[in-house]
């Protein structure tokens, strides 16, 4: 009988909703370890039965304010959830999203609740692999909500979020310059604005001038603009109302499966990429030396040296 590996025992006891299980696999997702494949292997089938939720906007916006709320607000329905907090700028977790704990700690001792900030260490596809990792082993743990907060407006935030079956956009009054949203690529990827912080002056200005962009952008789907002000929990029924709404229109247009179809397709192509690169530091190390030489002595050009790498692998 083959030994079972320490990882099939993690995997065992994160399916029967182990907090500390589910906590180590997030960690060996985050270092991005050769037992990974493995994990993987055993946690997919039990995969799937979540529904994901994208939060991202620029940094003080209120997102896990605002996170922590929907969370209460899902709980109420009986959800059990997850929560990622992730950082893609940061290679460690912890240290700046501290804070998050904090704020989140009202659902601390809740069992069906987990909450978890994350970095990407040593995973080589960096926080773009290893957040559908960790949503799949929140899954796996049979959390049925999982939410996704991401720092900040960058691209790589853009591309987390683009990952989830809704996705949330928090922007705060004042900020609704229209030029500055769409640099950011949040238009495209927002399926529902939250103007947060609508306890201060500009609320009224921001939600119109964001309903009139809205107006000149074309789309099945028109997303809502709600308001909330996260730390007296107001407007949190009617966000979870909106993110209701725009969960059934997908199921009913058979969008979802499509979306999340498109994402398994990135998502292997990426997997492969990072196979090929690590093959590439590993099978064909010296040929790279050589090709890097000959590439620089101007023998080769950069094309036919990559060309002859491919072929080698
Ligand atoms: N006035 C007001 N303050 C709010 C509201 N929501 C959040 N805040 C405050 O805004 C600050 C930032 O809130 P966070 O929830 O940490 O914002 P965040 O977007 O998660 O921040 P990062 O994760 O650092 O990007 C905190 O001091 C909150 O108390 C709101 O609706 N009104
Ligand atoms: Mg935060």
């Amino acid at each position: 009988m083959p030994v079972p590996a320490p990882s099939d025992e993690l995997v065992k006891d994160a399916l029967d909703g182990d907090r500390r299980a589910v906590a180590r696999l997030i960690s060996l997702v985050e270092d991005g370890g050769p037992e990974l494949g493995r994990v993987m292997e055993s946690l997919y089938p039990h995969t799937g039965g979540a529904y994901s939720i994208g939060v991202t906007g620029a940094p003080g916006a209120g997102k896990s304010t605002l996170t922590e709320k929907v969370v209460a607000r899902a709980r109420k329905d009986g959800h059990k959830v997850g929560v990622l907090a992730v950082d893609p700028s940061s290679p460690f977790s912890g240290g700046a999203l501290l804070g998050d704990r904090v704020r989140m700690q009202g659902h601390a001792t809740d069992p069906d609740v987990f909450i978890r900030s994350m970095a990407t260490r040593g995973h080589l596809g960096g926080i773009s692999l290893a957040t559908p990792e960790a949503m799949r082993v929140l899954e796996a743990a049979g959390k049925d909500i999982v939410i996704i907060e991401t720092v900040g407006v960058g691209q790589s935030e853009v591309e987390i979020t683009d990952a989830c079956d809704s996705t949330l956009v928090v922007l705060t009054p004042g900020w609704g310059d229209s030029v500055q949203a769409a640099k950011a690529g949040l238009m495209e990827i927002a399926d529902i604005f939250v103007v947060n912080k609508a306890d201060r002056a500009g609320t009224r200005d921001t939600v119109r001038e964001l309903k009139q962009m809205l107006d000149m952008s074309q789309g099945e789907w028109r997303p809502e603009v709600v308001e909330t002000i996260a730390t007296k929990g107001e407007g949190i029924d009617e966000l979870w109302e909106a993110i209701e709404k725009h969960r059934a229109y997908q199921e009913e247009k058979g969008v979802l499966q499509e979306r999340r179809r498109r994402r398994i397709r990135r998502e292997l192509k990426e997997i492969v990429a990072e196979r090929y690169r690590a093959r590439l530091e590993t099978e064909a190390a010296s040929l790279l030396e050589e090709m890097t030489d000959k590439v620089a002595a101007r023998e080769l050009d950069p094309y036919a040296a990559a060309e002859k790498l491919i072929g080698s692998l």
